[in-house]
């Protein structure tokens, strides 16, 4: 059952697409407390109680224990002790003596302690009581998670679909500066064939950071550049930053001004310090100004570009003008005769608090159906809505094709028009583990399309540790290196077990069909591509517990290794399942490991993976791009007792007629009377083989 309850006058956000009427009953479950215009939602947990949800958040795939924030940030350390990342994913799904799932659609900050001050007690706080708050629960025996989420998928609409080549194996640095750096990418991915589909443009490529523009020198002629990549199959992805350069004659920041379409501060347009320098913020909240600002990725269009990455759009800001005049006035103010430690610590501490302030968020304003609305009020929507703009657009310029579009900060909703990565991780073993945490999460909350910066943002990364996040990474759905400028250089091609790695990118290929069916299915059917073992095991007491295993679809177990050092890795199985081995002269091997606790040898050159009983992995050919290639020949690894049917989405891979039924093609294995496996139904593919 699903339920809408109100309280006072809530912001529209586009969360839902579903127009649910709204109930008189009390809201059940939570026990609300008001104080001014704070509200609070208390729910006592039993001891066993386990919560999911969040989204984008730090620690376990339970995350019972801690207190999150909402409050979409541009945070580089994503570790234990923080609160919030650059996502607000404001639902729960409680396990447990009830079962439910809530989402709170509310655009300002939320604070959701969670058994962290109380043990037993949830309490989420809000600012101020306005918002929709939606109750799902289930009347079923078995399968209760999964429906949840099947349900509340559907509540908040289809995930964004990419186009297949953004399923391919892509390459990005902060730190290609020029025209040079690329083709030098290019070259070297081709040349050691090490399959490649994108390589990615971080800010270098603007002039002076300019949204929209291009560096006249670095690179003088874009068109060209993207053309001479295209023949080689390769996508070029700019990145697009939320704040707009104030710049006289850049016309963008002119147009901008001149229509009014940037967020009021206290006195004239607010002003911001990013990468330019000073920046104006569009207000997306304002309709026009929004498809204004998306209009502006048609210059791109237009050079043939086809896909994009929004960054800083929390909004990120290094400080706001008031805030830097304040650091300026206590600087000028100093008594350098007597200047001591005092002065230097107070100076600093003025400096370290102007970047991202809270308070600078209630000083500029949005203009919401014609009302004056606080950015704070609204701050989680910032690059929601920054990232439809861009959506919006592009259906505009092209309806028929799909384009790729991710974003760094996000809300649900969102997850209808792009997907997120997530973010400046490190290049930590640690970080290879959140990733496997926060996959699930994400998954439920409709973000399918979406990653981890591999081998991490920031740091240097050994090539032991490339090499288990490779190991890893091939099963996401965003698979893409990316690096920040000053860290070691993390190209493939870098590393002295290169073709070990390449090993498993060529891999990766091989996967896409099977990967980009489940990928789509998922988004078609509201299902997650990636889910906790517990959400499929729920009377599996070990099952439930175990957080560094998941599972991919209803087929494929993955344990990867993300300790230094190790040999391999502990595993739970919870049923009887094939284990298979890809070694690193790409044999494959194949064996049933029985349900249970085992130590699982990983040699860092190979990669194992688990396939469920009477499920199969279909394999496709190797290639170096995302190409038509890929289907030729068909390999099925089936774990298979008596039979299988697996349903392989295939289609042109650009084209936005996702449901056409021939783009569904079952395919089923059975094993015969003597004991051989067969195939029984081929899907229209002729070339199909099981590999025993
Ligand atoms: O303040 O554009 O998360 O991926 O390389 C840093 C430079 C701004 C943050 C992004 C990162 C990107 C970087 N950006």
């Amino acid at each position: 059952m699903l339920e809408r309850f109100q309280f006072g006058t809530p912001i529209k956000t586009g969360a839902v697409v579903e127009e649910i009427s709204i109930s008189n009953k009390e809201l059940p479950f939570f026990e609300i407390k008001k104080e001014e215009n704070k509200i609070h939602f208390l729910y006592s947990l039993g001891d066993k109680d386990k919560i999911y949800g969040l989204g984008e958040q730090i620690r376990g795939i339970n995350k019972r224990g801690w207190t999150y924030t909402s409050y979409c940030a541009d945070e580089g350390y994503h570790t234990e002790g923080r609160h919030s990342l650059y996502g607000a994913h404001n639902f729960l799904i409680i396990n447990g003596k009830d079962t439910f799932l809530v989402f709170f659609d509310y655009p300002g900050k939320i604070i959701f302690d969670l058994g962290y001050t109380h043990a037993n007690e949830i309490e989420i706080t809000m600012e101020y009581a306005d918002m929709d708050c939606y109750i799902i629960t289930e009347d079923i025996e078995h399968g209760k998670l999964e429906k949840l989420v099947n349900d509340f998928r559907h509540l908040i609409g289809r995930s964004y679909i990419p186009p297949l080549w953004a399923f391919g194996y892509q390459q990005s640095r902060w730190g290609y500066k020029n025209e040079k750096d690329i083709l030098e990418v290019m070259q070297k991915h081709r040349e050691q064939k090490i399959p490649l589909d994108a390589i990615y443009l971080d800010i270098d490529y603007m002039e002076r950071f300019k949204d929209f523009t291009i560096h006249p020198e670095r690179f003088p002629d874009m068109k060209k550049l993207v053309e001479t990549l295209k023949k080689e199959h390769i996508h070029l992805v700019p990145i697009i930053d939320a704040g707009v350069k104030v710049e006289k004659g850049y016309s963008v920041y002119e147009e901008g001004v001149e229509k009014g379409y940037f967020c009021e501060g206290e006195e004239g347009i607010f002003t911001a310090g990013v990468w330019p320098g000073f920046v104006h913020f569009t207000d997306f909240m304002n309709p026009e100004a929004s498809k204004w600002f998306g209009n502006q990725y048609k210059t791109l269009f237009e050079m043939g570009i086809e896909g994009f990455w929004n960054d800083m759009n929390e909004p990120s800001m290094f400080y706001s003008l008031e805030g830097l005049k304040e650091v300026c006035e206590v600087a000028s103010q100093m008594d350098w005769e007597n200047f001591d430690l005092n002065h230097f610590l107070t100076l600093q501490a003025k400096v370290n608090v102007i970047a991202n302030k809270e308070e600078d968020h209630k000083h500029f304003y949005h203009n919401i159906e014609g009302q004056k609305i606080p950015h704070n009020k609204v701050h989680n929507l910032y690059g929601y809505y920054m990232t439809r703009a861009a959506k919006m657009a592009m259906e505009e310029y092209d309806e028929k094709k799909r384009m790729l579009l991710f974003s760094r900060s996000s809300y649900i909703g969102m997850h209808r028009y792009g997907g997120i990565w997530t973010g400046d991780n490190k290049s930590w073993w640690s970080h290879i583990k959140l990733l496997v945490q926060m996959m699930p999460s994400l998954n439920m909350c409709g973000f399918l399309y979406t990653g981890a910066d591999i081998a991490g943002f920031s740091d240097d990364v050994t090539q032991d540790l490339m090499a288990r996040w490779m190991a890893f990474t091939i099963f996401v759905p965003l698979m893409r290196n990316h690096s920040e400028v000053g860290a070691r250089r993390q190209e493939v091609y870098q590393f002295d077990n290169c073709k070990e790695i390449s090993n498993f990118i060529k891999f990766r290929y091989r996967l896409i069909p099977f990967l980009y069916s489940e990928f789509i299915k998922s988004a078609l059917w509201n299902q997650m591509y990636m889910k906790p073992l517990s959400f499929s095991f729920e009377n599996d007491e070990m099952a439930c517990s175990v957080e560094d295993e998941i599972l991919l679809g209803d087929t494929l177990l993955l344990a990867p290794v993300y300790e230094q050092n190790a040999l391999g890795r502990y595993i739970y199985l919870p049923e009887d399942m094939k284990e298979v081995r890809l070694k690193a002269d790409g044999k494959i091997e194949q064996k049933v490991v029985e349900k249970g606790h085992h130590y699982l040898e990983v040699p860092e050159e190979e990669l194992v993976f688990f396939i469920r009983k009477n499920k199969m992995l279909i394999l496709g050919e190797e290639a170096e791009w995302t190409d038509e290639k890929i289907y030729e020949k068909l390999t099925i690894i089936a774990y298979i007792e008596d039979k299988c049917e697996y349903v392989l989405y295939q289609d042109d891979g650009i084209s936005t007629e996702y449901e056409k039924p021939e783009h569904f093609k079952k395919i089923c294995v059975e094993r015969n009377e003597n004991g051989e496996i067969v195939v029984t139904e081929n899907g229209g593919f002729s070339d199909i083989h099981i590999l025993e």
